[in-house]
This record gives C-alpha cells, sequence and structure tokens, in this order.
C-alpha cells in the first residue's frame, strides 16, 4: 500500500469512527409518563416559550412579523376552544423586526428572548404590556426562571444563568450526558428542582441536574404524535410548562393543534 492510500485509508477510518460520535443519539434513563389529558392549541401558534401561572397560559409564538405574546385559559370549555377563533385573554403584538423565542415569569414580569437580535424584551405579567428591553450577546432559545435567576438555552449545550435586572451571565452550566456534551437544548421548564428541556427537532424531553449538568432521565414523547395530524416538518414538539396544580407537565409543540397534560413519575 503506497502511503498515498495508506492516508487516504486513515482518514476514512478516522470518519467513519467519528460518524459513530453523534451526542444527542446516545438515550438517558427513561423517565415513565401518564398522558392525564388533553386539549386544544390554537395552530396558528408558532410555540417558542410556554409557562403556566395560575389558572393561565403564558406563551410565546415565533417568527419575524408575526411573533406574539398570548395569555388563555387552561379551563375554558374544549367546544370554545375548538374554535380557531376564540380569543385570547390577552395578546400582544411582538415588533414585526423581532423573532420571538423563549418565555418566563419572574416576580410580575414576563421575560422573552428574541431569536438573533439580542434583546430580551420585558413585559407586564398582568396586562402585557411593553415595560423595557435589555441587550444580551449570542442567540436566544429557551428561557426558565428558577425563582432567582433567569436560565437561557442558545441550541448549544451551554445553559447560562442571568441575573434578571440587568440580564448579566453570572453562571454557565454546560449539559453532558455519560461526559457527552448533549446539544440543541430548546424550550425549558424549571419544576421540582430539575431543569427541563426539549431537544430541538427531536421527542425528547431531558431533565438536568442545575447544579452539575447532568442528565437525569429523559421523557420520550414520540407517543404524542401518533394524536395528531401534522403536515410539515417544522410543527415539532416544543413547549414545557409546569403546573403545579395539576402536579404535571403541559407540553405541545410549533403549531400543534393539541396540548397534553402529562405526569412523570417520580
Ligand atoms: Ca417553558
Amino acid at each position: 500500500m503506497n502511503t498515498f492510500f495508506y492516508r487516504l485509508l486513515c482518514i476514512s477510518l478516522l470518519m467513519i469512527a467519528n460518524l459513530h460520535i453523534v451526542p444527542n443519539a446516545l438515550a438517558a434513563a427513561p423517565i415513565q409518563f401518564e398522558i392525564l389529558a388533553e386539549r386544544s392549541h390554537k395552530p396558528g401558534l408558532f410555540t417558542q416559550g410556554l409557562l403556566v401561572d395560575g389558572d393561565h397560559f403564558y406563551e410565546s409564538s415565533g417568527l419575524y412579523n408575526q411573533s406574539l405574546l398570548v395569555s388563555y385559559p387552561i379551563a375554558e370549555p374544549a367546544s370554545q376552544w375548538a374554535k380557531i377563533s376564540a380569543p385570547f385573554t390577552k395578546k400582544q403584538v411582538v415588533p414585526a423586526r423581532f423573532f420571538a423565542e423563549g418565555l418566563a415569569l419572574l416576580g410580575n414580569k414576563l421575560y422573552l428572548l428574541t431569536w438573533q437580535e439580542q434583546t430580551l424584551l420585558v413585559y407586564d405579567k398582568n396586562t402585557l404590556n411593553y415595560q423595557t428591553s435589555i441587550s444580551y450577546k449570542g442567540e436566544g432559545w429557551g428561557l426558565a426562571s428558577n425563582g432567582k435567576q433567569l436560565i437561557r438555552s442558545d441550541g448549544s449545550d451551554t445553559l447560562y444563568f442571568h441575573n434578571p435586572d440587568t440580564f448579566a451571565v453570572i453562571k454557565v452550566l454546560k449539559v453532558t450526558h455519560g461526559g457527552i456534551p448533549v446539544t440543541q437544548l430548546n424550550e425549558l421548564e424549571f419544576a421540582q428542582g430539575f431543569i427541563w428541556a426539549n431537544i430541538w427537532y427531536e421527542d425528547r424531553i431531558i431533565k438536568i441536574d442545575p447544579q452539575t449538568g447532568t442528565v437525569e432521565g429523559e421523557l420520550n414523547l414520540g407517543s404524542l404524535k401518533q394524536k395528531l395530524t401534522l403536515n410539515n416538518s417544522e410543527q415539532v414538539l416544543n413547549g414545557i410548562a409546569w403546573d403545579e396544580k395539576q402536579h404535571a407537565f403541559w407540553v405541545t409543540g410549533k403549531n400543534w393543534p393539541k396540548m397534553f397534560l402529562v405526569r412523570v413519575s417520580d
């Protein structure tokens, strides 16, 4: 074998070896769950952030020229929600130049990330009136609150903990499973002392230790799609909201016609 072909062989073997290192393909311990309920979800919402406060959902919907911040009751009769035209309790149009992303609540303020505009928009929870904006570096994907800080994802394996007043980064956490980075972290929720994250373009929600960044388990929600008629590949699982009253998560997806109440086993 001449040197050229030997090198070619080595490069090929290395490429094959690398193809087997697909971080997100490594499944974590499965978390058992049961679906307690389902309800309608406006399919016009390109869900980016979802949370529950009291008896209402708060949801952000993305895309340029179409981004919205809305609230609507959890327990509204299904007959009314079956109507696509049913009004929101409150609705705020996000300026056209912003692509709305993750949404979190802390105190009486709603914090809304924007995808590439490096601008955090702050709204009053009760009125959805715009209050102020704060600039930051990097992309905005998911956002959650642990009661003291705001936690942001940017599509990588990194979570950023921000001071809610200044949005300065105060802690950086790398998320790993078996020592391997877990990337594409998207919509977030903080519940029961853990960070829960949608993996973008997958049917999985992972449970992350907020101290170490290790993945403690995962929910595989692929079975929910069997209950839906989806028309395009962008209609991915996205949206996790902890419902304290029900002690369960509401989950949905981008342009999904339904939301599901999912209780996970301890
Ligand atoms: Ca959420």
